[in-house]
């Protein structure tokens, strides 16, 4: 397979370790994998879909204890723990790779060990990657061939000496006492025990693409976000690219998937998804920012997804997907989820596992969901009917714009710009939104979750805002920073901003803004739309409303900011930029007079 000596070393000593009966490299061919999947069947880790409605798809499901990422259980490895950070849990890398040696230590016995070889980015592309994982996991396999480009041409890439990021997955006994999801920057190496869940397991994403890359990205001059990308074209044929980053199940794949309202879409607008969840993102020879999707397929929410939230996601689990944790239609072997439909099947297995009686449904009581909320689907990139031309570019696209946003009820207003580049890493280093499934823990709780990187930056968070601001210093031509909230509620706790294709109307403002063609107010928290300016044609919302969600309660402000002050006092610590400092001081005199 490859004559690098390096790669050989890490398979030879992942198989020295975990005593596999055989190992097996995959190359990525289609009969390989065919063959890997027929085994799943059999053995019941995977089921086989309706092949007429559903074709090449599979349902999988995981054990109850291990659902979704594990925060408490993720490490950062390095030899000082400072610069893990006061956010990151840590551990000393010599106790860590013990740990997970006794752990995972013959694990593989009577089973088979895969090694993958990846690539996180197109291959031969300036911002490709190449990662090694191996795996006692078939659904591991499959869902890497999904989601990343995998196979032998990576080797070949690689060629006799090249350097990749090693992955070392064991399922061992999936026990979340002994779950371990380890990363050690200095060595580019990630160790997984003890779990099956995607984002623990499928290495080149949040571990590699995320927490290792942003490490190396920091060392390269680069950045690894936890971003969408999306492409606009205007009216007038032209294109801009923006990226955003929101927390976890915050809808950015609803958002890089958009379907612009008709009035927009007789006009001329259209969306294109380049990425749905990260973005590496490189400084252009133009002095602009450029934009690449490492990935290459989504691992999205299902709950939610429908043909009207977002038909594109759902036209791109039609075929070649692998759901996890939705619920199984046994009337015809087809898939169902909280929020596809309203009719939910009349002979079902939830889950779990388990038959569930759709009559006991409560949709306000996720215990009686069929689907777990954080069920997902692997879908290949190529499936969705929006993928944009750029999606296998070897050169990114360039960012007109970069957009935070969080869950906030309150506070924050539907849209707002900073005043510069280092006044957007402010706004995003403030960024605070409530918890979701995604990740282990209680959901709806107001968290703190800096650029939507909480969970992902690979070292301490000072130090990941100064590399934004040194980002900043070395383009001339830099985005234009934002910020959206589409989840204020009113005094009943509904939604006032109806989002998904809607959000369309705020992206238009964005590019406006972007492209000089439009003022704004200058608030304490920086430019706000004049509500006149956002394009409401064919929507029912009145002035008032849409002027409540856009209005900036300096009162409210006051006190966010002394939030923020204790935030960054109290649990970043040290390591913050003077910029951001500044900032914050800025942000409290405005707010007073
Ligand atoms: C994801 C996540 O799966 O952020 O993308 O949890
Ligand atoms: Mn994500």
């Amino acid at each position: 397979m490859t004559n690098n000596q390096k790669v050989l070393k890490f398979v030879e000593d992942s198989a020295a370790l975990a005593l596999p009966d055989e190992i097996v490299w995959i190359t990525g061919e289609e009969s390989q994998l065919d063959a890997l999947r027929a085994e799943a069947v059999k053995t019941g880790e995977l089921i086989k879909l309706n092949d007429e409605l559903l074709p090449g798809c599979y349902l999988h499901r995981t054990k109850v204890n291990d659902v979704a990422r594990v925060e408490d259980r993720t490490f950062i490895c390095c030899k000082n723990k400072e610069d893990a950070g006061p956010i990151n849990y840590w551990m000393d890398p010599r106790q860590a790779y013990e740990l997970s040696r006794e752990i995972a230590r013959g694990r593989m016995k009577g089973k088979r060990m895969y090694v993958i070889p990846y690539s996180m980015g197109v291959v031969g592309s300036p911002f490709s990657k190449i990662g090694i994982e191996v795996t006692d996991s078939i659904y591991v396999v499959l869902n890497m061939a999904i989601m990343t480009r995998v196979g032998t041409m990576c080797l070949d890439a690689l060629g006799e000496d090249g350097d990749f990021i090693k992955g070392f997955h064991a399922s061992c006994d999936i026990d979340a006492e002994k779950r371990y999801i380890m990363h050690f920057p200095e060595d580019n190496t990630i160790i997984s025990v003890n779990s099956a869940y995607g984002g623990n397991v499928l290495l080149g994403k949040k571990c590699f693409a995320l927490r290792i890359a942003s490490n190396l990205g920091r060392k390269e001059g680069w950045m690894a976000e936890h971003m969408l990308i999306l492409g606009v074209t205007l009216p007038s044929g032209e294109k801009k690219y923006v990226a955003a980053a929101f927390p976890s199940a915050c809808g950015k794949t609803n958002l890089a998937m958009l379907i612009p309202p008709k009035s927009f879409l007789e006009k001329g607008y259209s969306i294109e998804c380049v990425g749905d969840d990260i973005a590496w993102i490189r400084v252009g020879e133009d002095g602009r920012l450029w934009a690449a999707n490492p990935e290459n397929g989504f691992f999205g929410v299902a709950p939610g997804t429908n043909v009207k939230s977002n038909p594109n996601a759902l036209a791109a689990t039609q075929k070649g997907t692998i759901f996890t944790n939705v619920a199984l239609n046994t009337d015809n072997m087809t898939v169902w989820w909280e929020g596809l439909d309203k009719n939910p099947p009349e002979h079902c297995i939830d889950w779990t596992g388990k038959p569930w009686d759709y009559k006991k449904y409560d949709k306000r009581d996720k215990s009686t969901c069929a689907a777990h909320p954080n069920s997902r689907f692997t879908a290949p990139a190529k499936n969705c009917p929006c993928v944009s031309p750029e999606f296998d570019s070897k050169t990114g696209v360039p960012l007109s714009a970069i957009i935070f946003g969080g869950r906030r009820a309150t506070t924050t207003p539907l849209v707002y710009q900073s005043r510069d580049w280092n006044h957007g890493v402010f706004v995003g280093s403030i960024m605070s939104s409530e918890t979701t499934a995604a990740a282990t823990g209680a959901v709806g709780v107001l968290r703190h979750d800096p650029m939507a990187m909480k969970p992902f930056a690979g070292y301490h968070m000072g130090d990941y805002w100064q590399h934004w601001i040194d980002m900043g210093k070395k383009v001339s031509n830099p985005p234009k920073i934002f910020n959206v909230n589409w989840f204020r509620t009113d005094a009943e706790g509904n939604f006032i901003w109806p989002g998904f294709g809607d959000n369309m109307r705020v992206l238009k403002w964005i590019i406006d803004r972007c492209d000089g063609k439009v003022d704004a107010e200058e608030t304490a928290i920086g430019y706000v739309p004049h509500a006149e300016d956002i394009d409401m044609e064919g929507l029912d919302i009145d002035r008032a409303t849409l002027e409540s969600i856009l209005y900036v309660d300096k009162a409210r402000w006051a006190k966010e900011a002394e939030e923020i002050q204790g935030y960054y006092t109290n649990s970043i610590r040290s390591r913050i930029p003077q910029e951001l400092w500044d900032a914050l001081a800025t942000l409290k005199k405005n707010c007073e007079e």
